[in-house]
């Protein structure tokens, strides 16, 4: 693998965190430094239009913002051993699980860090920001830089009322995770698949690394502490396998369950969102968001962000589902059966998108 590669991001980072376990495990020869604000300034911004952490600079001056993206390029230069299993059920479960962890456990991500770990946060940020300051005014600047942040918070569905929904669902999925991760290294085996770095985005920076949030994951559930720390060191990198004839955990099934209840509903309507509205804005530019809609966690429902960005990874699903055929194609329906996935089966993304220069466009 090629070396000189620069990461700038930052381990309060919940992208930071899948970029880093995927540079770790593949073995990617890489330095991490810190977006400080001068990096923002003088790096992240020129380079790709917006403020937006992780940035991976390649040796031949490439700059790849979007953890997918960074992943995609490594896996095309070097395609063995892949993160993406062959097997069309443990293949599908990846993706979608990249697409549960990077979209939607944002927001148990948010909750518990604003909610229970905002001095740490504040601190950490102040950390990156100011490195050259320190004490009150290190803290301040971070808490300065949070701000934004913060803001978001409630617009990605993470407000005091949903809390009570928010932490009996996270505990749940815990509960799930540790059954799973105490017979399997990790989700499909021995080797750390696409799905695996989704989960670990919201499942390290915010809910191991944050103080209140590791006591609660490394109390109620031992084993998901153990995978997030195998993950960000992993201790056998480009080793492993993925499970042999293509076998679907039983494990995994509640976890998907949840997801399907739980995000299913908003992916669904975000494809019929993201057309309506293409159609009252022809020839625009996709904004980051184009709305807010319903969504539900344990039978409470409130608002959230529509964000086209999300159904691309989507998309990444849908696709591979759609170039199944014969029995490989037959055997994903019955996986989706299992999960109350069906439904994916069969939805259409009247608006498809794709990734170029750094944004979401018109496919
Ligand atoms: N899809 C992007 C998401 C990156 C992302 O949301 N990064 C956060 C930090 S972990 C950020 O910089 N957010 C700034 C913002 O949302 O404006 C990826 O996979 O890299």
């Amino acid at each position: 693998m090629t070396s000189g590669h620069i990461l700038y991001g930052g381990q309060l980072s919940y992208f930071t965190g899948k970029a880093r376990a995927y540079l770790n495990w593949k073995g990617v020869d890489y330095e991490e430094r810190p977006a400080t604000r001068d990096i923002y300034a003088s790096t992240i911004i020129p380079r790709i239009g917006y403020p937006m952490i992780p940035l991976l600079i390649t040796p031949d001056d490439q700059a790849i913002q979007d953890t997918t993206e960074i992943i995609d390029h490594f896996e095309a230069l070097e395609p063995s051993p892949s993160v993406f299993p062959s097997g069309p059920k443990q293949r599908l479960a990846a993706h979608l699980l990249e697409l549960y962890g990077d979209e939607w456990l944002v927001i148990p991500a948010m909750h518990y860090r604003w909610a229970y770990n905002s001095d740490f946060a504040y601190g950490e940020f102040g950390k990156i920001v100011a490195p050259n300051l320190s004490g009150a005014a290190q803290f301040e600047a971070g808490k300065k830089a949070a701000e934004m942040f913060q803001g978001a918070v409630p617009f990605l569905g993470a407000t005091p009322e949903m809390a009570p929904a928010i932490e009996a669902s996270y505990e749940a999925l815990l509960d799930e995770l540790n059954a799973h991760f105490q017979a399997h290294d990790y989700l499909f085996g021995s080797r750390p698949s696409i799905g695996d770095f989704g989960l670990i985005g919201p499942l390290y920076a915010h809910l191991f690394r944050d103080p209140a949030s590791g006591e609660l994951m490394k109390s109620r559930a031992p084993n998901v502490a153990r995978w997030v720390s195998r993950m960000q060191s992993p201790p056998a990198p480009k080793t492993g396998a993925f499970l042999d004839g293509d076998e679907m955990p039983e494990t995994l099934l509640p976890i998907l369950r949840r997801m399907m209840s739980e995000q299913g509903p908003c992916l669904a309507d975000l494809t019929v969102r993201l057309a309506a509205w293409r159609k009252e804005n022809p020839d625009t530019d996709i904004p980051r968001m184009i709305g807010m809609h319903e969504f539900t966690v344990e039978g409470q429902t409130a608002q959230r962000v529509l964000l086209p960005y999300t159904q691309w990874m989507l998309q990444r699903a849908l696709d591979y589902l759609s170039s199944l055929t014969g029995d490989a194609h037959a055997t994903a329906l019955e996986f989706l059966d299992a999960v109350d996935g069906r439904f994916l089966a069969s939805l259409d993304t009247p608006a498809p998108v794709k990734r170029a220069n750094h944004k979401t466009v018109w496919a």
